[in-house]
């Protein structure tokens, strides 16, 4: 009987303590001392023992009885302060309002979008062509040799499939000047489409194409100045009568545009292969304006590549190289996003580092 007596003790403490609200509470207060409560029951059976240890039984059992009142007693106390906390924290308007955290576009994200509307503006149209490209795309249709250092394992990234037997093997594209290739046999293929229109209006507009395309590259780089993963922006203009004053003219109006009236551009000779005449274009340091300091050390600032479309890459599309010029120029979005002005960023991997707190202050 002792025994039991310290058991439904035990058990009703634990119980008690596990009540994590009023209305459990009760139930476990009728559970034990209700009127076919656990302990009133046993209490009701100690007139059955024997005389002699009836009082010793009736005295623990009045023990048992006291502890679990009062421990109730206790946590309807304990029970009743934290609901009233709960509400009064509910009702208590002058508390302030928890922000949610608020999440902004990605940098990179940010400049596609302006370099985006900048060239809109000027009736470039965007085109995207794929990330994974056939070696014809990337390389053979612009000029390149077999032997190009470019398709060398360093620089470009191979993808272990079958190459196809007219496109070659298949790459993570390294440079957007694949969607140059890809637009002008886009444009091709639409006049071969259009032809018995044409003849039947006898309306002919020639070939005209004004480009952006903004993609992710690879290439087996990483330091400061290069990551794996990159973004360029490639422009492409075919027509008639496209010179090299047209494409100065647009790179002054991106660099002022972007950087801003104050800064200026220039076209140094270059070798590219799918353009000739072939320039690198080159920005003046927003810090020094052109005039040299710690930061750019000569006042100028390189932007990325330009030129006029080689007339084999128009061969290679099917476009008339007699009839028609055009050009193209091909930058990183990461490099002009480092170049602008009040955005000092060392080291462009930081840009991928998913370091939140570099990310949170653009
Ligand atoms: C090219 O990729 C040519 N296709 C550009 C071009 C297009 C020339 C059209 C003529 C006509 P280049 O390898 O220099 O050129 O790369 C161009 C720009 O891409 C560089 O100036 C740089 O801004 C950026 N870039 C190249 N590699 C990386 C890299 N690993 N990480 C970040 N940016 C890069």
């Amino acid at each position: 009987m002792e025994e039991e007596l310290i058991n439904i003790k035990n058990t009703a403490l634990s119980f008690i303590l596990e009540a994590e609200d009023l209305k459990t509470l009760e139930e476990v207060k009728l559970q034990f001392l209700g009127r076919s409560g656990k302990l009133t029951l046993k209490i009701k059976d100690i007139t059955k023992i024997s005389a002699e240890k009836r009082k010793e039984v009736g005295m623990l059992a009045n023990e048992v009885k006291n502890t679990i009142e009062d421990a109730i007693k206790q946590r309807e106390v304990n029970l009743k302060h934290k609901t009233e906390k709960v509400l009064r924290q509910k009702i208590d308007v002058s508390n302030p309002g928890i922000k949610p955290p608020l999440g902004h576009l990605h940098l990179v994200t940010q400049a596609i979008e302006e370099i985006s509307s900048i060239f809109e503006k000027i009736g470039f149209i965007r085109a995207r062509y794929p990330e994974i490209e056939w070696d014809w795309y990337a390389f053979t249709a612009l000029n390149f040799p077999q032997n190009h250092p470019a398709r060398d394992d360093w620089e470009t990234f191979f993808i272990k499939e079958k190459p196809s037997p007219e496109k070659g093997q298949m790459v993570l594209t390294p440079h957007t000047s694949s969607g140059q290739v890809r637009e002008m046999e886009r444009t091709v293929a639409k006049r071969k489409e259009l032809a018995r229109e044409r003849s039947a209006t006898g309306v002919d507009d020639g070939i005209s194409i004004r480009m952006l395309n903004i993609a992710k590259c690879y290439r087996r780089q990483s330091d400061v100045s290069h990551t794996p993963m990159f973004h360029q922006f490639e422009g492409l203009v075919v027509g008639e009568n496209i010179s090299i004053v047209n494409l100065k003219g647009t790179l002054d109006y991106f660099v002022k545009s972007y950087f801003g009236e104050k800064r200026k551009s220039r076209i140094r000779p270059y070798h590219f292969q799918f353009t000739e005449p072939s320039f690198e274009v080159d920005v003046t340091c927003g810090v020094c304006l052109g005039k040299g300091c710690k930061l750019c050390k000569a006042g100028w600032l390189e932007l990325g590549g330009a030129g006029m479309v080689h007339p084999n890459v128009f061969k290679a599309t099917g476009i008339d190289p007699k009839k028609y010029t055009g050009f193209a120029f091909g930058w990183g979005v990461e490099r002009v996003l480092m170049m602008k002005d009040g955005i000092e960023i060392d080291d462009l991997r930081l840009l991928y580092s998913n370091k939140l707190e570099f990310l949170e202050q653009f």
